[in-house]
């Protein structure tokens, strides 16, 4: 498939995707769906990629759903974005949260709508100081998405979950850095730099080890700590059973630096 959406490229163990509707802030329409859908699918069957950095183009990042989009305007028939939702923000949230890798979000403009969410859903997020983010559905009538009022109080707790998703204000990155929204808030021109800096890192990890840090840490919000120390038995298992552990343990008893193949 060829995308017009979104730009998509594989080096060096990083797989990045820029969405790439800019003179729309990058908003999201049913063939970017369709593109992001399947860039991801390659991603999970490239065996090569340890690391997905997900950005996007010009002065924004994301405004979320675009409300020009055909299949979202309301016309004479009641719409029925549930469905819309189900195809498209759904399954990308569940893809992301589940790829067997660290993603970094480099968020380098304004993040809203669904596309706050989106940057909320990847594992890193780094902020430009320039981006901010907006809950802004709630100013169209409707609720946060995109697994947003799963995600936002998890993130930030009940009372400025709820302030965020009712009144829709604008957060600067820095703010978000502080609340514990985002990893962190960087300087505008070395956004990019430090994400490329942080993938390029990630790739040469034990990336079946991060995957399973990744699983145990987001499996923790709904588990009860025992639950939680049964899934921390069952998936360290795992993890001591891979190559990068032994080549890890190795690593530091010859007092070299280890090197990890992904396995
Ligand atoms: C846009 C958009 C946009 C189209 C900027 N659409 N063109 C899921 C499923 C189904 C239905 C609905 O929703 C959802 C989930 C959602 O995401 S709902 C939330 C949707 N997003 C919004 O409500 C955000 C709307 N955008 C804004 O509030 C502002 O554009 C923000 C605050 C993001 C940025 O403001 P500014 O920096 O002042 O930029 P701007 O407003 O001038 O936008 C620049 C251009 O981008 C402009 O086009 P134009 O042709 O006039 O230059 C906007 O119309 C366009 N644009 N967001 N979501």
């Amino acid at each position: 498939m060829t995308y017009e959406t979104i730009l998509f490229d594989v080096a060096e163990g990083v797989a990045t995707i820029t969405l790439n509707r800019p003179d729309k802030l990058n908003s999201f329409t049913a063939k970017m769906h369709e593109e992001l859908a399947d860039a991801l699918k390659r991603i999970q069957k490239d065996a090569s990629v340890r690391c997905l950095l997900l950005t996007g183009s010009g002065r924004g990042f994301c405004a979320g759903q675009d409300l020009g989009d055909r299949v979202v305007q309301p016309g004479d028939e009641p719409l029925n974005i549930g469905a819309y939702l189900e195809v498209g923000y759904n399954r990308l949230v569940r893809t992301i949260t589940s790829l067997e890798m660290p993603v970094i979000c480099a968020v380098n403009g304004v993040a809203a709508g669904a596309g706050a969410n989106l940057a909320f859903a990847c594992d890193i997020v780094l902020a430009a100081k320039s981006a901010s983010f907006i809950q802004a559905f709630c100013k169209i009538g409707l609720i946060p998405d995109s697994g947003g009022t799963w995600t936002l109080p998890r993130l930030v707790g009940q009372g400025r979950a709820m302030g965020l998703a009712l009144l829709g204000d604008k957060v600067p990155a820095e703010q978000a850095a502080q609340w514990g929204m985002i990893w962190k808030a960087v300087e505008d021109d070395a956004l990019m730099t430090e994400a490329q800096a942080m993938a390029a890192h990630f790739a040469t990890q034990p990336t079946k080890g991060l995957a399973l840090i990744k699983q145990a840490i987001r499996a923790s919000s709904t588990n009860t700590l025992d639950q939680q120390l049964d899934l921390e038995r069952d998936l360290q298992t795992i993890a001591g059973r891979t190559d990068d552990y032994r080549e890890g343990v190795a690593a530091f008893m010859d007092k070299r630096k280890p090197n990890f193949q992904g396995k």
